[in-house]
């Protein structure tokens, strides 16, 4: 099966790296609108347009059998629309709100994600329905999307300010943290310095790539474990439909907008 994996950046290649774990024969075709980005700054009409316009390029250029809408911010405005314009199966992420809840033990929790998506109604919503008895904190900073980015280029997270950009989060003792932003688990090394106490660390890619892997399979395309997966080229030269061949597969690109 072929499979593409859309974000603002490259934040979504933490869902494509899950995908590939458990289909490691499909061929992944990974979309960053890196011409957009951050989403988080994007008025909602903007992110919703971007995302169907690219993706309908996208799918004309390279028909696939699944689309992974891996930014949480476009999720909670787009996949509405998209499934609108597109008969293939869109997936989206949401932060991991219920699997966290699952597994805190002082029932305090801390929800770390773009300041668009934290703000998001959607997030009250399953906060209410799967968190009612925690203490839930939100954390929603401008700046970790572009450390995240700035670190795939090679350049070192500022910790010091990664420290005072969670520091919430110490403070109020969560002993779990929703990554609620497919950029954040690239920062991991660096958030586990900056709260050493938290025990649990939850993202969304580990459901993503099941709900894939089911889709796929109700749609009759073999699932079982037989590919090759490459990833993005992120110093490649920018300018939309430009694709990346990898070296031995005919299909994993990498598309980039700006
Ligand atoms: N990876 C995107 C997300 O999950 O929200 C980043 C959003 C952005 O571009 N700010």
């Amino acid at each position: 099966p072929r499979i593409l994996v859309f974000d603002s950046g490259v934040g979504g290649l933490s869902v494509a790296g899950r995908v590939h774990d458990k289909l490691p024969h499909a061929s992944i075709i990974y979309l960053a609108d890196n011409a957009a980005f951050p989403y988080g700054n994007q008025p909602e009409s903007v992110v919703i347009e971007r995302c169907c316009g690219l993706v309908a390029r996208a799918l004309e250029h390279y028909p696939c059998d699944a689309v992974v809408v891996a930014c949480n911010t476009a999720s909670t405005v787009a996949l509405p629309h998209l499934r609108a314009i597109t008969d293939v199966p869109v997936v989206g992420v949401v932060p991991a709100v219920k699997p966290a809840a699952a597994q805190t033990l002082n029932r305090r929790i801390g929800v770390l994600a773009t300041p668009a998506t934290v703000n998001r109604p959607y997030l009250d919503a399953l906060i209410r329905e799967f968190a009612a008895d925690c203490q839930v904190e939100r954390v929603g900073h401008p700046g970790l999307v572009q450390w995240a980015e700035d670190l795939v280029r090679g350049k070192p997270v500022p910790q010091d300010e990664l420290d005072n950009a969670v520091a919430r989060l110490d403070e109020t003792g969560v002993d779990t943290v929703v990554l609620g932003c497919t950029h954040y688990p690239l920062l991991l090394d660096s958030l586990r310095k900056s709260l050493p106490d938290v025990k649990f660390w939850v993202d969304s890619s580990d459901a993503i790539a099941r709900r894939v892997v089911w889709l796929l399979a109700q749609a009759g395309k073999p699932v079982e474990a037989s590919g090759w997966y490459h990833g993005a080229h992120y110093d490649a030269p920018r300018g939309y439909g430009t694709v990346h061949d990898t070296c031995c597969s005919p299909v994993a690109v990498a598309l980039f907008t700006g």
